[in-house]
């Protein structure tokens, strides 16, 4: 637990150990200005995990948005090449680290509230309210420039961008593309829009794509894993949150598993829309069956509804499109119809959720998009 007198010494253990560069990861609480003022106050860029999108706002220049195995390549970079990782109510789990004794080589410390020692050992554990903890470190930080450091991480953000795709004219949709001008489009209403997903690609999809800006907008089963929980998990967001605009980001096998929630929506006309992207596959599956079981598919493709056709007869709002130009008229659909509506987003096949960590690879040995 810290106290003043405690956070002055382990700070200065922390001096000790280690001086620069540093990285900030983040997984709960603190949001807003504490974590901000440290960040700029020592010049450490934040990472944070998929349960806690938009803790640190992703548009500003000392963010590395996502780390894991789907996370961002600079993050990535900048995790394993840190020497000293800050870690703040994060879990480190497996998921997050990739290879563990390939983890953070230089790193020497991990302040973690919670599941201190359980996959990654801290140097130094704190065990203590994140806010609370880092209000108490904050005046015995010092000041700092890290210029070298800085540039590091801007060189790595050039080589590994998230957007990394162009796409114009009759094009089969990529989803990622489709995100990204999803978020666009609701750019001005962030603060109070609710993003829920499934489990699969499109849950990865949706945290690397969508530009987080504020904190608990991202509502997802995380390590749980469940498929279906999109819908649901947005008709509570709604109830909980009327003023909000709740979209939930599904995809096909995952929004079948709950499908009848529409209903729910449907006779308390509670306004939730639903992109639902279709590769007409469990992608999260062919992805793996591709990349370690050289393409032999088996039981990853289910039989779907014509969703425009089940949802309308649930009486929801629905359309559908499959082209990069038509989805562009059809961004506003959904938000401008009153009431909870659906719009199918046809999008390409086999698609490969990158970058991606194999599995026994360190976190830095990824796969990235061949541009
Ligand atoms: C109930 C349940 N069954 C199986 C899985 C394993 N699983 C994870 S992702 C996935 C495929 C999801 O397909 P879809 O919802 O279409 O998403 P996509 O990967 O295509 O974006 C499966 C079967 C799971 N997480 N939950
Ligand atoms: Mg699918």
């Amino acid at each position: 637990m810290l106290n003043e007198k405690s956070s002055s010494s382990r700070l200065n253990r922390l001096r000790t150990l280690s001086m620069s560069p540093e990285i900030l990861h983040t997984c709960i609480s603190p949001e807003g200005s504490a974590l901000k003022t440290a960040s700029y106050k020592s010049s450490i860029p934040v990472t944070t995990s998929l349960q806690r999108l938009g803790a640190f706002g992703e548009r500003d220049p000392m963010t590395l948005h996502m780390l894991g195995l789907h996370g961002s390549g600079y993050a990535k970079m900048a995790i394993q090449n840190a020497d000293l990782i800050l870690a703040l109510g994060a879990r480190l789990y497996d998921r997050v680290t990739g290879n563990i004794p390939k983890f953070a080589p230089k790193a020497r410390l991990a302040v973690s509230p919670k599941n201190v020692n359980k996959v990654v050992e801290a140097t130094i554990p704190v065990i203590g309210d994140c806010a609370e903890s880092l209000e108490l470190l904050l005046p015995l930080t010092k000041v700092t420039k890290r210029p070298e450091w800085l540039s590091q991480i801007q060189a790595w953000k050039e080589i590994y961008p998230f957007q990394a795709f162009n796409q114009s004219g009759n094009e089969m949709i990529l989803p990622q593309v489709f995100i990204e001008r999803l978020s666009d489009a609701v750019e001005p209403l962030k603060e109070r829009t609710i993003i829920t997903t499934g489990v699969g690609q499109h849950q990865m999809w949706a945290s690397q794509h969508f530009r987080w800006r504020q904190p608990k907008t991202m509502i997802t089963s995380g390590g749980l894993g469940t498929m279906g929980y999109g819908l649901s998990a947005a008709i509570g967001a709604k109830i909980a949150r009327p003023n909000a605009l709740v979209i939930d980001i599904d995809e096909d096998a995952s929004f079948n598993m709950t499908i009848s929630e529409l209903l729910t929506a449907s006779q308390f006309g509670i306004d939730v829309k639903v992109v639902l992207l279709n590769n007409e596959e469990q992608g999260m599956v062919t992805h793996l069956q591709t990349v370690y079981f050289n393409k032999r598919f088996c039981h990853s493709n289910n039989l779907n509804p014509d969703f425009v056709e089940a949802a309308r007869a649930m009486e929801i709002h629905a359309e559908s499109c499959s082209r990069i130009d038509d989805a562009d008229n059809r961004f506003q659909w959904p938000l401008e119809t009153l009431g909870p509506a659906l719009l199918e987003v046809k999008v390409a096949q086999k698609a490969l959720s990158l970058p991606m960590v194999a599995s026994v690879r360190g976190l830095d040995e990824f796969q990235f998009y061949a541009h």
